[in-house]
């Protein structure tokens, strides 16, 4: 059976796009089942409309608390049956309920290099920081905010005279190739959190997960 992404995002979703455009191209046998977000005018909303893949919204602002946000989103998502929901760009710290609701199916891609400059801005932190390295990672969402095992990491090197808006754009190219790979992992059963850690292809991966060359 096909196996089943949700996607949520908070913005411009050119990861979503990227996931889009290796599912047409035949490079990700999976299907977007459902693009969810917080921000009903987030841009990857419409990008998603236009490609007839279904979307709905729900604003956290409407809700008490984390938790009574979490479960209305749980209740969103659960008729399309996802077997791997894919946080792409997606802004809003997750409750224990939502985590362990999809334990082990959780994936998020984040700008950094963890577990350095968890959190946010991490590319201001990064040039702050003078790093010589940088780029993004996708790991698997624990309680511990990008604090998961990880599964991949594409690094890459910072120049001179990079600013946030340079360095995020380079970060965003790597990311646009990374995700639709791990997912075509999750795609093809290769890929699962065992109480072994990451495991690919019924081989733990290093700490680190997967370099991309
Ligand atoms: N939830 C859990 N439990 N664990 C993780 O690892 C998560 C997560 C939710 C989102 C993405 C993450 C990132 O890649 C992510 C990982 C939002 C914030 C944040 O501070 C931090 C990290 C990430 C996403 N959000 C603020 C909040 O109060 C709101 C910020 C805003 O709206 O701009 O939720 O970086
Ligand atoms: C990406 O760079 C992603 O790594 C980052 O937001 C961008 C989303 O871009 N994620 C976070 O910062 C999560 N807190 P997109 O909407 O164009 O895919």
């Amino acid at each position: 059976m096909t196996h089943r992404l949700a996607v949520l995002i908070s913005g411009s979703g050119t990861n979503l796009q990227a996931i889009m455009d290796a599912q047409k191209a035949g490079t990700l046998d999976a299907e977007i089942a459902v693009v969810f977000s917080n921000r009903a005018s987030a841009a990857g909303l419409e990008r998603a409309a236009q490609a007839g893949i279904p979307t709905a919204s729900l604003d956290h602002r409407d809700y008490p608390d984390r938790e009574q946000f979490d479960q209305a989103m749980i209740e969103v998502l659960t008729p399309y049956a996802p077997d791997t929901v894919v946080l792409a760009g997606f802004m809003r710290i997750l409750s224990a309920v939502f985590v362990r609701h999809y334990a082990g199916r959780l994936i998020n891609i984040h700008p950094s290099l963890l577990p350095k400059y968890r959190g946010l801005n991490t590319h201001a932190r990064a040039l702050e920081a003078c790093d010589s390295e940088h780029g993004c990672s996708i790991h698997f969402v624990t309680e511990e905010l990008d604090g998961g095992p990880l599964i991949a990491q594409a690094p890459i090197a910072v120049h001179a005279n990079d600013t946030v808006d340079s360095l995020s754009k380079r970060v965003q190219q790597r990311e646009h190739l990374l995700y639709p790979q791990v997912l075509q992992w999750r795609a093809q059963d290769r890929l699962a959190l065992t109480d072994n850690g990451v495991v690919l292809d019924g081989k733990p991966l290093p700490a680190q997960g997967y370099a991309l060359a």
